[in-house]
């Protein structure tokens, strides 16, 4: 017998299938082969989401293997709603939406003694529930945001003004000095949009600051490093790079020029960049790659690059320089290619997996997409189709999508992190689906792919 949630699937599938069928009336053969994967897109992020509110409405994530609900905090903040939440209006999943929109306006709260990590926290929470209130106009959503940011403020309350890494959303008590720059200078963009959308100044000049002393703790060269002391400032880590722990802060420099049109932003970025490319970038074999040097004398420590990094052929691309980002992408997907989906880390010298996971990671998604939006290659497409192919066939599970813990082996893990359905499935989607579905040029997305809109 069909359950109801199969019921769901299946009508809105149906819905779906006939709108982007509709879309390729007329259209050339690559065009109706590009609705048929936006389709398969579809359908698959279906699958993960009905097995979400089978097994786990409510809560922040479904474990998929075990088929078990899973709080980050033991109580519930619904991250994987607020994280799906903008992925469902662009999928035009009107009901399952609304649903979800009904669910985080009566149940979320975060009145909570509990400590939460800002940066996961304002990337997933604070920005999905501020795309989510741009897309609906549902003012409890803004409210929500607001009443989140005010929590999360006393986090700055460190003598250099750059957050600790937890703060406890009912007291204001936070804990962790040592932090990195991904998470002391990616806050701007939601912080910076909440104030322009509630007139209150204070969340866009606290994670400013936070952004600016990050770029102050910069080498004489020019480099970041992975760590830093929130009360000493001093640097704890001098390995520089481009993959987690950094990415997003280059991200945010241009994007917050992109979105808030802060100069301060193009000249941090302005001398941020040549640095990267003289220091990181790594020819090897005729490809393009970015690995680890010691931020202050350059010293190349490691040939490694991997699933996060993977970002850089978008933010490249979107900053101009198509060139370049076409190159790396090149070599992402030589990564990809190696075991049919990409691991975590690769060592690109010797072409061995150094960290063998795949977590649902979208970043090389990212990529394609903004390849394909900048150039209109169908080369990203069908790029996009062969990572799509390898992501289906090994990471589906019968309860929905499960990341893998060995590349090599294909062996599954029981998780299903929230940005597969933030990210992961909205630029498999995005990447086929016809240009109209999303204002591209009006757009930009934060690191959880989170949609805003400069609307002020
Ligand atoms: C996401 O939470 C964000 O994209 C972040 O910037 C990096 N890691 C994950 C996805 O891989």
């Amino acid at each position: 017998m069909c359950e109801a949630t199969d019921v769901f699937v299946l009508r809105s599938s149906i819905f779906a299938v006939i709108a982007l069928a509709a879309a390729s009336c007329g259209k050339s053969r690559d065009d109706t082969h590009a609705v048929q994967m936006a389709e398969r897109a579809h359908t698959e992020f279906l699958h993960a989401w009905s097995n979400y509110e089978k097994y786990a409405w409510g809560h922040d994530a479904l474990r998929p293997l075990s088929k078990t609900p899973h709080d980050w905090y033991g109580e519930p903040l619904l991250m994987t709603p607020v994280d799906a939440f903008d992925t469902l209006i662009l999928m035009k999943l009107d009901a399952e939406a609304e649903k979800t929109r009904r669910l985080i306006d009566n149940e979320l709260s975060f009145d909570r003694d509990i400590y939460v990590k800002n940066f996961e926290i304002t990337i997933r929470l604070l920005g999905g529930l501020l795309s989510s209130y741009q897309l609906t106009g549902d003012k409890r959503l803004l409210d929500l945001a607001q009443d989140l940011g005010r929590r999360l403020l006393p986090v700055f309350n460190s003598p250099t003004g750059l957050p600790y890494v937890y703060v406890n959303l009912r007291t204001g008590a936070v804990r962790d000095p040592i932090t990195n720059p991904a998470e002391t200078g990616s806050l701007l963009l939601e912080f910076g949009t909440l104030s322009k959308l509630t007139g209150d100044p204070i969340f866009y000049d606290k994670a400013k600051r936070s952004l600016v002393e990050t770029f102050k703790r910069r080498s004489s060269i020019g480099l970041v490093g992975e760590g830093i002391n929130v009360e000493t400032g001093e640097c704890t880590n001098r390995d520089s790079h481009i993959s987690g722990g950094i990415d997003s802060y280059y991200e945010y420099l241009w994007k917050c020029w992109r979105l808030f049109g802060d100069r301060d932003c193009l000249e941090m970025w302005n001398a941020s960049i040549p640095a990267i490319h003289k220091y990181l970038a790594d020819e090897v074999g005729g490809g393009l790659w970015y690995g680890h040097a010691d931020m202050n004398s350059g010293r190349r420590t490691a040939t490694n690059y991997g699933a996060l990094d993977a970002f850089f052929p978008a933010l490249l691309a979107l900053s101009g320089d198509v060139d370049r980002a076409r190159r790396l992408q090149r070599s992402s997907f030589k990564m990809w290619n190696l075991h049919g989906i990409e691991p975590e880390v690769l060592d690109y010298k010797a072409m061995r997996v150094a960290s063998p996971g795949y977590h649902l990671r979208p970043e090389i998604v990212e990529s394609t997409y903004y390849l394909y939006h900048f150039t209109r290659d169908p080369e990203y497409r069908r790029m996009g189709e062969k990572m799509f192919d390898g992501f289906v066939k090994y990471c589906r599970a019968e309860s929905g999508y499960a990341a893998l813990s060995d590349v090599v082996t294909k062996q599954k893990r029981d998780e299903m992190e929230s940005f597969a359905f933030a990210e992961t499935f909205k630029y498999f989607y995005l990447l086929f689906a016809p240009s109209d579905t999303l204002d591209f040029d009006h757009v930009t997305f934060n690191t959880e792919a989170h949609p805003l809109r400069r609307t002020w």
